[in-house]
């Protein structure tokens, strides 16, 4: 049974590896020759714990090869990424041409597979187009939407142990696509048709978005009552119908903080709640960076000079590297416009150097500042001692009890 992967990036990659790993003959395809270049030499291009080791296995005992171009295989999998455009709106251009790719390969039993995030309708829309270039394939090939749910830091152990939902264009279609994913996932599959799969993912991260808007508005409004957030939801909680999630500098992450869009897009009306819960997050971030701009001012007045201020975290969130649609590194951006004069020291443990900022060692950072803005939980700044001589800004609560 051979696999082709098209796109190998931070889920494509790790799935192509799990599926070598379980005796799938996998071609792993991307157009980026660096990422192919790589894979053959065993490496993974961005940091996920335990990948590397598998992936290394895999390339040497021949089950996972990457090419710049499509192989003839029995199963590919569409793992690209679908990018918003400026108004919000999901482009979906990457998933067209990567079926457009697979089209002169595709042959009567062959099953293919999209797993990119994906507004409502695009697998029946691909499947139009795969059945006007090739109508001799209609009724011939299986095609269903089978989203990921994998945690960034914890992807190897999440791809086989979470359970999949699987929507098929027809039934038959996800039974063939059940019987491919049960050859890796050790969690259960619930199948239904492929709208629904796609609203499933959606509804997943809108949910979780929704729910961490409420911990961030509860944040603004505690500031403004004297109540201390953490103590008051940890309270909350113990309730036993009450869950409340926390709040920080904002949301970020190329999917919390993206695959909302894909419904207000479409349903703008509908979709009261999810799009006031992404303008929230987006707020928050916003707040922090006046937070800070007020609290330097405040300083400046009452000491007579520009405050040292410390910027704990870059990363989008807690103890990885990817700083993709961060809020921290929006804060960051936004606090150092037009402050010329003043001594930042920009702090992120998790990388070793950044193209724009000079990285400061979080010690050091946390020592010097007069001003010391918590950005991101790092398990390092939860080591720090609380200093009262400080201004401690702790927008995501590093010294909560
Ligand atoms: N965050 C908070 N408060 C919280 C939890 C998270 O402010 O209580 C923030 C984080 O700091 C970060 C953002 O939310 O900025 C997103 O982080 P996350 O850990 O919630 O999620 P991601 O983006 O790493 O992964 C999510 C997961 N989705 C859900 O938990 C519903 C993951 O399972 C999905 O596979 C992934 O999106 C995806 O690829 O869609």
């Amino acid at each position: 049974m051979k696999t082709c992967f098209i796109g190998l990036g931070y889920i494509g990659l790790p799935t192509a590896v799990i599926a070598a790993n379980n005796g799938i003959e996998v071609a792993g395809v991307d157009i980026n020759p660096e990422i192919v270049k790589s894979v053959n030499s065993g490496k993974i291009h961005f940091s996920e714990p335990g990948l590397e080791e598998i992936c290394r296995d895999v390339v040497a005992s021949g089950n996972l090869k990457a090419y710049a171009e499509p192989q003839t295989s029995d199963t590919y999998v569409i793992v690209v990424p679908t990018p918003f455009k400026e108004n919000h709106e999901p482009d979906v251009s990457y998933v067209k041409s990567a079926v457009i790719t697979i089209l002169p390969y595709l042959k009567e039993g062959d099953l293919c597979v999209i797993e990119s995030t994906c507004p409502v309708g695009t697998t029946e829309k691909m499947a139009e187009l795969i059945f006007s270039e090739k109508p001799a394939l209609k009724d011939k090939i299986y095609l269903s939407y089978c989203p990921e749910r994998v945690l960034p830091g914890n992807t190897v152990y999440e791809l086989i142990h979470n359970d999949r939902v699987i929507g098929g264009i027809n039934k038959k279609s996800a039974e063939k696509a059940e019987s491919f994913y049960k050859l890796f996932v050790k969690g259960d599959i619930y199948k239904t048709n492929a709208r629904t799969a796609e609203m499933c993912k959606l509804t997943e991260n809108a949910s979780r978005d929704v729910q961490i808007a409420f911990a961030n508005e509860l944040s603004i409004i505690c500031e403004k009552a004297g109540i201390n957030v953490w103590e008051l939801i940890e309270l909350a909680n113990k309730h036993p119908r009450v869950n409340i999630l926390q709040p920080g500098s904002g949301v970020g992450g190329h999917c919390i903080a993206v695959d909302p869009y894909f419904i207000t897009s479409e349903f703008p009306i509908e979709s009261q709640l999810i799009g006031k819960a992404r303008e929230i997050n987006n707020y928050k971030a916003f707040w922090c960076s006046e937070k800070i701009l007020s609290t330097m001012k405040d300083f400046n007045l009452r000491e007579g000079r520009e405050p040292v201020v410390a910027l704990m975290g870059l990363s989008f969130k807690p103890n990885i590297e990817d700083l993709r649609e961060s809020p921290a590194k929006y804060i960051v951006s936004k606090v150092m416009q037009g402050h010329n004069n003043a001594d930042f020291l920009i702090v992120e443990p998790n990388i070793k150097e950044h193209k724009v900022y000079k990285l400061t060692n979080y010690k050091e950072a946390y020592n010097t500042a007069d001003i010391v803005a918590f950005l991101v939980a790092h398990k390092e700044f939860k080591t720090l001692k609380f200093k009262d001589d400080k201004i401690i800004l702790d927008f995501c609560g590093v010294f909560k009890k």
